[in-house]
């Protein structure tokens, strides 16, 4: 393992994070200040809680329906055999953001069942690393239950998925409707 290739996927995480900022302002045309994304929020906050179940490689429930501006409490259980993704996001970001689960992989941070918390957290000398720590996504081993707090926007085309390598493509990804 190289330390300029880490430093090239740390670069690339972390861009992706930046493309996520820059998305939710850039479509920030909802009421009070807040963006179309929506935002995180505290579990006190939320009047709903859904459960999403992880499996290899699909969710249940496989569409889920939510009010503008709601506050969801989503608990999700990954109840496969590998490692999955939950993120909220648009089909735009999940592409973006699948390039740097593809380097994850690469460089062994995602290990099917397994994730490597220890080079995940790396510090790769210049502040930044491998973290997935984006308050609309969570990365789970078998097993693990994790929860996220959401306060929606107005309408807008959002999507659940998975952007572990391949699991998008098998058809890893469900809308969120507005009703
Ligand atoms: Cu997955």
């Amino acid at each position: 393992m190289k330390a300029s290739h880490l430093m090239v996927a740390a670069a690339a995480f972390s861009m992706s994070a930046a493309a996520l900022g820059a998305g939710a302002h850039g479509q920030g045309h909802g009421h009070g200040g807040g963006s179309a994304m929506g935002e995180a929020a505290k579990a006190s906050e939320s009047a709903r809680t859904i459960t999403v179940e992880m499996h290899d490689n699909y969710y249940e429930p496989e569409s889920i329906t939510v009010k503008p501006g709601e506050t969801v409490r989503f608990v999700i259980e990954n109840k496969g055999a590998l490692v999955h993704e939950f993120n909220l996001g648009t089909a735009q970001m999940h592409e973006t953001h699948q390039r740097s689960m593809q380097m994850m992989v690469d460089h062994g941070v995602i290990r099917g069942d397994h994730i490597d918390h220890r080079m995940m957290e790396m510090d790769m000398g210049d502040g930044h690393s491998m973290k997935h720590d984006a308050p609309n996504a969570v990365l789970m081993e078998p097993g693990e239950t994790k929860e996220i707090v959401w306060r929606f926007g107005g309408a807008t085309d959002l999507e659940f998925a998975c952007n572990v390598p391949g699991h998008y493509q098998a058809g890893m990804y469900g809308d969120i409707e507005f009703e």
